[in-house]
């Protein structure tokens, strides 16, 4: 299990030539659908808890609670603000672990006989319908110096946004990935103190804007 760090930015006509100059080197491009899964009445969406298949494989993303010794001034906590920070949850036993934990009334009562689970059977035993699901083209680039990955993402509903992005493993440290991240986007002549809206918060303001409604109104997104 790894914490994904994140500060999602604009894209704008300049920023591949600004990907050069600051040395960025692109690592590739490819294209995947995401297909995110939800119960009908959000249960895990509405605890910040984001289930997806992308190419054949499931990722759980969780919140991670904030290390009170991260940032101390000012200026820090205002760049750490700009990013979010997950766990990444891969394995597809413990995810079904924490999705069971969540969903766990809804889960007693379907449960069946079957102690063999295939991918359909564990979805639809806990009511998990697919709520969302677009293709994006990413191209990716690294910066090696600050050892952070920066991913530039079209979505197919007509969205472009930027990620800067550092992995740390579990119990590593996230503060200082918090400033690779600083250091990158004050490289790439990033300014606004605003977070940037990430894929998802479009898309569902788009299509689905109760379920969007709901997570605004309970403060998830
Ligand atoms: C965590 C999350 C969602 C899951 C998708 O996360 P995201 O990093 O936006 O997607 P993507 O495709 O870039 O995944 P990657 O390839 O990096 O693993 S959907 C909504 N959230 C919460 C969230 C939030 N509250 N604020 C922002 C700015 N982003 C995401």
């Amino acid at each position: 299990m790894s914490v994904e760090v994140e500060r999602k930015f604009l894209c704008s006509a300049d920023t591949l030539k600004t990907l050069e100059e600051i040395g960025a080197v692109c690592v590739g491009q490819r294209q995947f659908l995401d297909q995110y899964f939800d119960t009908p009445k959000f249960d895990l969406t509405l605890k910040d808890m984001w289930l997806r298949n992308r190419k054949g494989c499931w990722e759980l993303k969780c919140p991670t609670p904030v290390d009170r010794t991260e940032e101390t001034s000012g200026e820090q906590s205002k760049a750490a603000a700009l990013c979010t920070r997950y766990k990444e949850i891969t394995n597809l036993p413990e995810i079904q672990t924490r999705v069971r934990e969540v969903v766990k009334d809804v889960c007693e009562r379907r449960e069946t006989s079957s102690s063999q689970e295939d991918e359909e059977s564990w979805l639809s035993k806990i009511n998990l319908v697919c709520f969302a699901a677009f293709t994006t083209v990413r191209r990716s680039f690294t910066l090696e110096e600050e050892g952070v990955q920066i991913d530039l993402d079209q979505a197919d509903f007509g969205y472009h946004v930027g990620e800067i992005e550092v992995l740390v493993p579990e119990g590593g440290d996230v503060q200082s990935a918090l400033e690779k991240i600083e250091r990158t986007a004050r490289k790439l002549g990033l300014t606004g103190d605003q977070r940037v809206e990430g894929k998802m918060n479009v898309y569902l303001k788009r299509n689905h804007p109760e379920h969007y409604a709901k997570l605004l109104s309970e403060h998830v997104l």
